[in-house]
């Protein structure tokens, strides 16, 4: 009996180490030109890659961390031939997906029957693997100069799409977002929305937002990850957080823009504060661990007093939620 026990404790012991949890699957997925590697880029803030972008080659596949989780995000090239490859090898490409990311290129009228074609394709793919993961469904390339310039058709075109993705598959989980890489937020939300679908603390986090932005009597605070996450946010209404959206991607692209050298980061505290509309936008980086990414915090206030020690205990109850 007991060595019995003692085996299955050094069993158990054995294991241990393939206990770490599987990373999730992400897929990215649509026609080629759609925009699945520029949505990819800009939330990596690498715009000027995006300038010089040529399509995908087959699947490209890359591991990030969220939260702590580590993410497997599959970019899917769309070009007609890989299209067919991975329909041909449903379990290489399709299985094991948590989540899929459906491009959709709405600016380019004439290849929407392909686009929803091959929607339907991946949803006949998801069926056959037997999974369910939810489908976000990116009607992407919504550029701000159309939705200033032809508002009324574009949102009549959106709703007859949406219809016609809905109208192809009696799939549950098909949810849409309209995107576009000029408008930088919209891909910083849905993204992070999604994923943080994906991740069970994110009502703790809430929580603790919530309380710091008492605390320090904040209109609103966002913290962000290093790939341009929102990972929790609180607004006092509706105009705080439109500033704050809006304004988060701009701190996020000024701050990669300035490179200390490591001497000048142990020297001085790393802080943007820029006045405007009469208020105050604190800016911060905020380091739970070394050598590991960092997060960023934005914090709207009617006054520019901030005190270290509550963002000090802000940060200490996040890293101990993170860790945990
Ligand atoms: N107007 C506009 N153009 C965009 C947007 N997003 C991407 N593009 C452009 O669309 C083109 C294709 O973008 P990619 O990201 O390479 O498309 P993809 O879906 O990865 O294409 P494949 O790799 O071939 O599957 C590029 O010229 C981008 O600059 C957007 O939101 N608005
Ligand atoms: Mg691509």
């Amino acid at each position: 009996m007991e060595k019995n026990l003692k085996q299955s404790i050094l069993y158990l012991k054995k294991e241990e180490p393939e206990q770490k949890p599987e990373p999730s699957k992400l897929l990215f997925t649509g026609l080629d030109d759609a925009g699945k590697t520029s949505i990819i880029l800009s939330l990596q803030r690498e715009f000027s890659k995006i300038a010089v972008l040529s399509p995908t080659r087959g699947a490209q596949r890359r591991v990030f961390n969220f939260l702590g989780k580590e993410i497997s995000e599959w970019d899917l090239g769309g070009q007609i031939s890989y299209r067919i490859s991975y329909l041909k090898n449903p379990g290489k490409f399709f299985d094991g997906t948590e989540i899929a990311i459906y491009v959709i290129d709405i600016q380019n009228k004439p290849r929407i029957p392909e686009a929803i074609s091959y929607f339907k394709d991946v949803v006949e793919q998801f069926n056959e693997l037997e999974i369910e993961p939810p489908i976000y469904v990116f009607l992407h390339k919504y550029d701000p100069a159309l939705r200033r310039g032809a508002l009324n058709e574009m949102e009549n075109l959106i709703i007859d799409l949406k219809e016609q993705v809905k109208g192809v598959t009696d799939y549950k989980e098909i949810y849409f977002y309209e995107t576009s890489i000029y408008n930088f937020s919209s891909i910083i939300s849905a993204m992070s929305e999604i994923l943080l679908s994906l991740y069970p603390k994110s009502e703790l986090i809430e929580k603790t937002i919530f309380e710091f932005a008492k605390k320090v009597n904040s209109a609103g605070v966002v913290v962000i990850d290093d790939n341009s996450l929102i990972i929790g946010s609180y607004y006092r209404n509706d105009e705080t957080k439109h500033l704050l959206t809006a304004s988060t991607p701009y701190f996020l692209v000024l701050n990669d823009s300035f490179q200390p050298t490591s001497v000048m980061e142990n020297r001085y505290e790393d802080k943007m504060i820029v006045q405007r509309f009469g208020k105050h936008f604190i800016f911060k980086k905020i380091t739970l661990k070394k050598d590991s990414a960092p997060y960023y915090l934005l914090l709207l206030k009617d006054d520019p007093v901030f005190q270290k020690e509550d963002l000090e205990t802000f940060a200490n109850i996040l890293k101990e939620i993170l860790n945990k």
